[in-house]
C-alpha cells in the first residue's frame, strides 16, 4: 500500500504505474528494461481476458498451437521488407555456451518466419486449406521508444498471434473481415471502445499488403493501438516458396493473413474502466467477482460471520467467484479500500441491520452505489447486477471515447486539437502521403488511417491541399 495519490485524469501514466503495483497486477522493477512480472492477481486477470479471446478464436475455426521461440537469421531474412524493419528490433542469440553460433538466432519479434517453413512441409493441396492457427506466447522487440508497463514492453509476455493460410486472395480478404469481427466481439465483451482504421501504406506491417488497426483513446488524449489485422498477400509464401496444388493440378502460392493482440488489451481494460480509487474490473474478467465483508457488532459477531459464510456458499454454488474477508485484524473500512483498489465488482456488507431484515447491503464498484436487498434470491440479484454493470461500463466507456473523436474542416484546427491532446481528429483527405504527413507535423502526431468501421461517402476538399478528397483520415498523438 502507498499514500501516493492516483489521479487517473490528470496523471494517467503515473496512475497506471501505481495501480499496477498497488493492486498486485504487475511489477515493473525487474532489472532488464521493458521486462516485468505478472503478479498472481494480475496473472488471473490476464488469463481471464485472454480466455475470452481464445474462446472467440476457437469458435471460429482457429486452432491453438505452439511454435519455437528462436528464428535462424537466414529465415528472418527471407522476406526483404520484413527483415529490413525487424532486424534492428530483434534480440539476437549469438552464442551456445561460450561457442559463437555459425548462424545467429533472433528471439521472435513475431512469428511469420517461424511458421512459413513449417507450412511448406504441411501444405500440399487445396484440401489442406484454409489453415487457421494461433499461439499465445511472448515475443521480444528491442523497442527504442520509451518503454511503458504492459503498453510497450521489450519482452511482450502476452502476445496472441493468429496466422492463416488460404487458396485465394478473396479468401484471405474474407479472413481479414472475420478477424475484424472477432476483435470487435472481444473488445465489446470487455467494454473497451475503439475506432478501426486502415493504416496508411507508410505505416503498414512490414511484409503486409495492408494493415487494419484498432485504436482506443487514453485518459490523456493519446491514442493506443490495441490490435492489428494484416493481409500478407503472397509476400511470405513467395519468399519461403509455400505452394499448394489447385483442383486443376497447378501449383500456386498460398495467401496469408495474420492478426495480433497483446497485453495492451489488458492495459486497455484497466485504463478505460479504472478510477482514482484503483482498477474497476468487468465482472467477466474479475478473479473475484464478489467480496463479502462482515460489519462487526458487539454480541452479534458469530451470527454475522455465519450469515457471511452461508452467503459465500450459496453464491459459489451459483458459479460466482466469491471471496469472504473475515480478517479480524482489519477494520471494514480498510477492507473496502483493499478490494476497491483491486477492482472487485461487487461488495456485500453484512451488519446487524442486514441480519434483522434478512437482507444484505450491496455496493457496486463502478458507481459506489449502495443498495439493500433480500437474502432470498441473492445469487440471481447479483448476477443481474453484474450484467447491468457490464452494460453500464461499456456504455460509459463508449460515450467517453465518442466525445473525443472530432470531425474538423481545416488543418489548423486539427493540429491545435492534436497539440492539446483532445483525442482523435478526422479530416477530409485526398489520399496523398504528402498530405498525410502534413497532418503529422505536430510532435508525435500519427495518421491512424482511413475509417473501416463506418462507410461514408465524402464530398469536399482535402484539408491539407484543397484537392478533391477521396476519404476521411484519422490522426492522433499516438502512444
Ligand atoms: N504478426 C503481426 C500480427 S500478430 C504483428 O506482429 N502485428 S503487430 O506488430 O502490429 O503487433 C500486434 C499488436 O501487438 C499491436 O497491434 C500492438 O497492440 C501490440 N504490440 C506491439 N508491440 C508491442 C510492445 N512492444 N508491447 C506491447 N504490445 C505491443
Ligand atoms: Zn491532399
Amino acid at each position: 500500500m502507498t499514500d501516493v495519490k492516483r489521479e487517473k485524469w490528470s496523471h494517467y501514466g503515473r496512475w497506471f504505474r501505481r495501480v499496477l503495483i498497488d493492486a498486485g497486477i504487475l511489477d515493473y522493477r525487474y532489472p532488464i528494461k521493458g521486462c516485468a512480472v505478472w503478479l498472481p492477481y494480475g496473472f488471473k486477470i490476464r488469463n481471464n481476458v485472454f480466455q475470452i479471446l481464445r474462446n472467440l478464436l476457437d469458435s471460429t475455426g482457429h486452432e491453438e498451437a505452439l511454435f519455437p521461440l528462436m528464428i535462424p537469421e537466414t529465415a528472418l531474412a527471407k522476406e526483404s521488407s520484413h527483415v529490413r524493419s525487424f532486424e534492428e528490433e530483434c534480440f539476437w542469440v549469438t552464442h551456445g555456451g561460450t561457442q559463437p553460433l555459425k548462424i545467429k538466432y533472433a528471439l521472435r519479434p513475431t512469428s511469420e518466419t517461424v511458421i512459413a517453413p513449417m507450412l511448406k512441409l504441411w501444405i500440399r493441396s487445396h484440401a489442406d486449406l484454409p489453415l487457421k492457427l494461433y499461439q499465445v506466447v511472448n515475443v521480444f522487440r528491442y523497442e527504442t521508444r520509451a518503454t511503458r508497463p504492459i503498453i510497450r514492453m521489450r519482452e511482450v509476455s502476452t502476445f496472441k498471434e493468429a496466422h492463416t493460410s488460404h487458396a485465394t486472395l478473396e479468401e484471405a480478404e474474407e479472413q481479414v473481415k472475420e478477424a475484424v469481427e472477432v476483435y470487435k466481439d472481444f473488445f465489446d465483451e470487455v467494454g473497451v471502445p475503439y475506432r478501426i482504421s486502415r493504416r496508411p501504406d507508410w505505416d503498414k506491417f512490414p511484409g503486409a499488403l495492408y494493415s487494419i488497426a484498432f485504436d482506443m483513446i487514453c485518459p490523456d488524449g493519446r491514442s493506443l493501438q490495441i490490435g492489428t489485422v494484416h493481409n500478407l498477400g503472397q509476400n511470405f509464401s513467395k519468399a519461403f516458396d509455400v505452394t499448394y496444388e489447385t483442383e486443376e493440378g497447378k501449383q500456386e502460392h498460398i495467401w496469408q493473413t495474420c492478426y495480433g493482440i497483446s497485453g495492451r488489451a489488458i492495459a486497455a481494460v484497466l485504463t478505460v474502466h479504472g478510477d482514482d480509487y484503483g482498477v474497476v474490473l468487468p465482472p467477466k474478467v474479475a478473479p473475484t467477482q464478489v467480496v463479502i465483508i462482515p460489519i462487526p457488532y458487539k454480541g452479534m459477531e458469530k451470527q454475522i460471520n455465519k450469515t457471511c459464510e452461508d452467503i459465500a456458499v450459496t453464491l459459489k454454488k451459483a458459479g460466482i467467484r466469491v471471496e469472504l474477508d473475515l480478517r479480524a485484524d482489519l477494520t471494514p473500512g480498510s477492507k473496502f479500500y483493499h478490494w476497491d483498489l483491486r477492482g472487485v465488482p461487487i461488495r456485500i456488507e453484512i451488519g446487524p441491520k442486514d441480519i434483522k431484515q434478512k437482507g444484505a447491503t450491496i455496493v457496486r464498484r463502478d458507481t459506489l452505489e449502495r443498495q439493500a436487498c433480500k437474502l432470498i434470491g441473492l445469487a440471481t440479484t447479483i448476477k443481474e447486477l453484474m450484467n447491468k454493470m457490464m452494460e453500464d461500463l461499456r456504455q460509459k466507456a463508449w460515450k467517453w471515447m465518442d466525445r473525443r473523436v472530432h470531425r474538423v474542416d481545416n488543418l489548423e484546427k486539427a493540429k491545435q486539437m492534436l497539440a492539446r491532446r483532445e483525442g482523435i481528429v478526422e479530416v477530409l483527405w485526398c489520399g496523398d502521403a504528402e498530405c498525410g504527413h502534413k497532418l503529422e507535423e505536430v510532435a508525435g502526431a500519427r495518421v491512424l488511417g482511413v475509417p473501416v468501421d463506418v462507410e461514408e461517402k465524402v464530398d469536399g476538399e482535402c484539408a491539407m491541399c484543397r484537392k478533391k478528397a477521396t476519404s476521411i483520415v484519422r490522426g492522433a498523438i499516438a502512444y
